[in-house]
């Protein structure tokens, strides 16, 4: 029995011996030192090699290094029995509360716009908003969702959030599924996106979910770069139907030098680091559920294949 490590993040290289000193008497192989593949059992991973699922017979589980699963999903050799189990917070809640506390005051306190001006030399003052008149939208009230909404109630701000199935987080009013929907989006100022992506949600960023917004809504894309409809975003900003966007997550990672959005003066750009995977408590959750399944446990944070989350 071997775990192998993968990782296409350069970055998160050196995880491999943070993950042995989480799993001590496990053998960890890092990749590309695959050695005799049969030994593998269970597969770390981030990113995708393409055929390294149909190489490794003997596997009996998948541990995503992200929250998200559809790396691993989109795998064409991906088998049908194995489990797959994500990252639930690891040290991302904190970091994606940060996050959207920044969208919020930059909508709150015009930030956006008053970039722009100064790029225009333009005196412009507008009114003070205090933070109880601002309604940010949660779009997708998971794991992260409440961790930021908890954040931005203490802040001050409204919340409310939005998921597939009913569900109560305190101060937050939540609605759910395809008809609560519109009622979400028609009260949200500031929208964020806290998606993962799957079949339901692909492309769900798009000009009529704009069009459902307050007039001059914000919008920050914290999900996955396909839950975007980008050209529907240029059109919803240039026509000031939408007033400044927020994104960190892209169709295409890196972005290309030459994508419109780096040039918009009211696209704010950063480089998928909303919520960055932390070493240590991540390879800690990785080993307590590799103990509940062995165990013959239910791990925490099993992706529901059918869902695709
Ligand atoms: P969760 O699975 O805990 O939460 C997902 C939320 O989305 C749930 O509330 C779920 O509803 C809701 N949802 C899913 N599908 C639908 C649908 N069809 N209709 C309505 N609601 C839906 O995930 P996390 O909070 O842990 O992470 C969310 C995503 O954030 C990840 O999948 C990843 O893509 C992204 N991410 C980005 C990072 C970054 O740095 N940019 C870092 C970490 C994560 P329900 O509660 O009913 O299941
Ligand atoms: C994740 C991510 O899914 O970093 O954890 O995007």
């Amino acid at each position: 029995m071997a775990i192998l490590y993968f990782n296409s993040a350069r970055a998160r290289r050196h995880w491999a011996s943070v993950l042995a000193a989480a799993l001590p008497g496990e053998e960890i192989r890092s990749w590309p030192a695959l050695g005799n593949a049969a030994d593998i059992t269970e597969l770390v991973i981030w990113g995708q090699e393409p055929g390294l699922f149909e190489r490794l017979p003997n596997l009996q589980a998948v541990f995503s290094l992200g929250a998200g699963a559809n790396h691993i999903l989109t795998a064409p050799d991906l088998p049908d029995h194995v489990p797959i189990i994500r990252l639930s917070d690891a040290g991302m809640g904190r970091q994606m509360a940060e996050y959207a506390m920044y969208a919020a005051l930059a909508h709150q306190r015009g930030m956006i716009i008053y970039g722009e001006d100064k790029a225009m030399r333009r005196w412009s003052p507008r009114p003070y908003r205090p933070p109880e008149s601002l309604t940010v939208g949660i779009l997708g009230l998971g794991v992260l969702g409440g961790v930021v909404a908890e954040s931005l109630l203490t802040a001050g701000y409204r919340v409310i959030g939005w998921s597939r199935r009913h569900k109560t987080v305190s101060g937050v009013r939540g609605f759910h599924g395809v008809d609560g929907l519109t009622p979400f989006l028609c009260e949200s100022e500031l929208l964020i996106c806290m998606l993962p992506l799957t079949a339901d949600t692909r492309n769900i960023l798009n000009a009529d979910l704009f069009a459902a917004l307050p007039e001059g809504a914000m919008v920050v894309n914290v999900g996955r770069g396909d839950l975007l409809n980008e050209p529907d975003l240029l059109t919803a900003l240039n026509r000031g139907r939408l007033s400044a966007a927020m994104l960190d997550v892209f169709s295409e990672e890196p972005l290309p030098g030459d994508h419109p959005f780096w040039a918009h003066p009211r696209i704010v750009i950063t480089p998928h680091v909303a919520a960055e995977t932390q070493a240590e408590p991540a390879c800690q959750q990785i080993a307590d559920n590799l103990a509940r399944l062995r165990r013959g446990e239910t791990p925490i944070g099993i992706v529901d294949r059918r869902l695709g989350y």
